[in-house]
């Protein structure tokens, strides 16, 4: 039988090309996010590769809307045995006293309460069967802080401390929990931190081959694909020509 993965945010980058990945290689997906016309094309094409799909409309943020898509799942895909916590953003990039509470608040509820919502709803269902992998994406942005990032950066080292919270909360139900770390990646990231401003969100990967959201995808792959005895615990990804979140080396010509 198929196996089944939850991707949170495949409408976009990571949770997109983690989608393709395992659908290509016979896991049938739950994809979810805000944009319905975006979910409605991405099933199309997911289902031309073979296996079952099912798209879930909501926004993370909203915890009634994630208790109510996950209680009303069909029997059929109750048996999650992976689940993404993808979605997330930056929004803005200011010192922290120029800083604006909206994007504050949108950056919090998504990439620490959303993620705690989907963590919430799914996790009973592993529970229940005693088996299941989580990985939450974090980023480098969790692992140190840089200039102007502060909140993006605290809320993504909350993320790291829950990864490591969950590994211990649920050692007994032989769940493994997995975090992945990313550097610089081209995807909608930019585009979304900067408010649409897509000079200012190319000017970011500008002389650098920065990650792809497939390379991400194949991360993610491979540790859920380690035999059941192996849990890889924590994964940092960049860029060849980074090495941290401060040090990047960009071609000049
Ligand atoms: P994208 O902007 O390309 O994709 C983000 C995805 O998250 C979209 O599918 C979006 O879907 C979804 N999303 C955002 N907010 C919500 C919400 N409130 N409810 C539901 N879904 C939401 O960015 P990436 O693929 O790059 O980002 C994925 C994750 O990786 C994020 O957590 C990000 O912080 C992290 N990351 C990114 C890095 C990068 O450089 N790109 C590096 C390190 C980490 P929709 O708008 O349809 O809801
Ligand atoms: C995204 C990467 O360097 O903008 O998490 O924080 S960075």
């Amino acid at each position: 039988m198929n196996k089944t993965i939850l991707i949170t945010g495949a409408t976009a980058g990571f949770g997109r090309a983690t989608a393709f990945k395992f659908a290509e290689n016979g896991f049938n997906v739950i994809i979810t996010g805000r944009r319905k016309d975006r979910l409605d094309k991405l099933e199309k094409e997911l289902i031309s590769r073979k296996v079952k799909v099912l798209s879930l409309n909501f926004d993370v943020r909203n915890r009634s809307e994630v208790e109510y898509a996950i209680k009303s799942l069909p029997d059929e895909w109750k048996n999650i045995d992976i689940l993404v916590n993808n979605a997330g953003l930056a929004v803005g990039l200011s010192h922290i006293d120029g800083g604006d509470t909206e994007d504050w608040d949108r950056m919090i509820d998504t990439n620490v309460k959303g993620l705690l919502y989907v963590t919430k709803a799914v996790v009973p269902l592993m529970v229940a069967r005693k088996t299941g992998h989580i990985f939450n994406i974090s980023s480098i942005a969790g692992k140190e802080v840089y200039e102007n990032g502060n909140v993006y950066c605290a809320s993504k080292h909350a993320v790291e401390a829950l990864s490591k919270a969950m590994r211990v909360d649920l050692l007994n139900h032989g769940i493994r929990v997995t975090n992945i770390a990313p550097g610089m990646a081209e995807t909608e990231f930019s585009l979304v931190r900067f408010k649409g401003d897509r000079e200012r969100a190319a000017a970011v990967y500008k002389g650098v081959k920065p990650l792809a959201g497939k390379d991400i995808a194949e991360a993610i792959y491979f540790c859920a694909t380690l035999p059941p005895h192996v849990c890889i615990n924590d994964l940092v990804i960049t860029p060849t020509q980074q090495a941290n979140a401060e040090h990047v080396v960009r071609n000049t010509q």
